[in-house]
């Protein structure tokens, strides 16, 4: 699991100058960037990767974060501001460990925090913490959201201002554990196992009033090929893996994701937050390190991808670095691929 994908990088047609991107964040390890505009600045709310000294395994224990920290930008370039930590599973009395990547939504003068976590089972629940400012501190919920399950939480709002979280992950995520419906603790480590079938479909649901609980049951996703078709299984090349994102660009959805084992992130367009969404195409080619994980923002009527490698850890797969670059369209919407070295 842990090889260094930038072999495989493939060359993109439609580079543009200056792709290559540095570091943001120094001070310590940062992963999972979910971005945001609040108060005329990005907002940044990552994963804090840290060394707890865990083996590397395809359960992703190596991935050990316990707390989270939030950084804003007044301009892309600009300095990056740092502030005091905003939440430790210390004060989250249902999560025991794996705090892994979060989000955030802004809903009836409050800030929303959402980020996932193992409770006293080992089972990932989602759980939501409160804040007047948009970098915390953040106050958790005593439990997770009711029928939570799984990571990488994504809470879009709507123009209607109708807020949908979109969630889950396979492998160390758990979603493949849940295909009954139920938790089934000896299920697959990995996937369905079953390449010939439909592959596991992210979730998503409408959140109630309170942004603290789901307002329906979470549905499945369904990612259509160019024919109508969903993606099988054992199409690790194009089946989501984690790490959800929406975004609207000219009243279109853009429903993006990491494929995971084959490390890029790609997007699926549809009609409305439901879908289903068609799929178009590579966003970001591999990174150095496993795991890809991003979030698209548009800021003074330029648009963003902020993701992660590990340039500073030197490709420790679980020491990451948050980095961001410009993402631009063709004229029919199409996000025109990004090679994260240039090549
Ligand atoms: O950071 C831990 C996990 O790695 C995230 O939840 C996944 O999306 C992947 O980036």
């Amino acid at each position: 699991k842990t090889t260094n994908s930038a072999d495989s990088t493939s060359k993109t047609e439609n580079l543009f100058e200056g792709a290559v991107s540095q570091p943001l964040i120094t001070e310590r390890f940062s992963a999972d960037p979910s971005a945001h505009v609040f108060d005329g600045k990005i907002f940044i709310y990552p994963s804090h990767d840290y060394d707890a000294g865990m083996p590397e395994n395809d359960n992703g224990d190596h991935f050990a974060m316990k707390d989270y920290y939030v950084y804003s930008l007044d301009s892309v370039g600009g300095k990056v501001t740092d502030y005091p930590m905003a939440l430790t599973v210390e004060d989250v009395p249902w999560a025991v460990s794996q705090m892994w990547a979060p989000d955030i939504a802004f809903k009836n003068g409050k800030y929303y925090f959402y980020f996932p976590a193992r409770d006293k089972d080992g089972v990932f629940r989602i759980g939501v913490a409160e804040s007047d400012k948009p970098q915390g501190p953040f106050k958790a919920e005593t439990q997770a959201i009711k029928n939570s399950f799984s990571i990488d939480p994504a809470v879009f709002t709507d123009t209607d201002g109708k807020s949908y979280m979109y969630f889950g992950g396979i492998w160390g995520g758990q979603l493949q554990k849940w295909a009954t419906g139920k938790f089934d603790a000896k299920g697959s480590a990995t996937d369905l196992e079953k390449d010939d079938q439909p592959a596991l479909s992210p979730k998503m649901a409408m959140l109630a009033g309170d942004m603290k609980e789901f307002a329906e049951t979470p549905k499945d996703i369904k990612i259509l090929d160019e024919n109508g078709k969903e993606f099988l299984g054992g199409n690790h090349e194009k089946r989501f893996f984690e790490a959800s994102w929406m975004h609207k660009y000219n009243g279109k959805y853009y429903f993006s994701y990491s494929t995971g084992d084959t490390h890029k992130i790609v997007y699926a367009t549809g009609d409305n937050p439901y879908g289903p969404f068609t799929y178009h195409g590579v966003i970001l080619n591999p990174v150095v390190g496993w795991t890809s994980h991003h979030s698209i923002v548009e800021f003074k009527g330029k648009w963003y991808l902020f993701y992660h490698d590990t340039q500073v850890s030197g490709g420790k797969t679980h020491l990451r670095n948050v980095k961001v670059i410009e993402l631009k369209y063709d004229v029919e919407g199409k996000i025109l691929p990004i090679d994260p070295y240039g090549k």
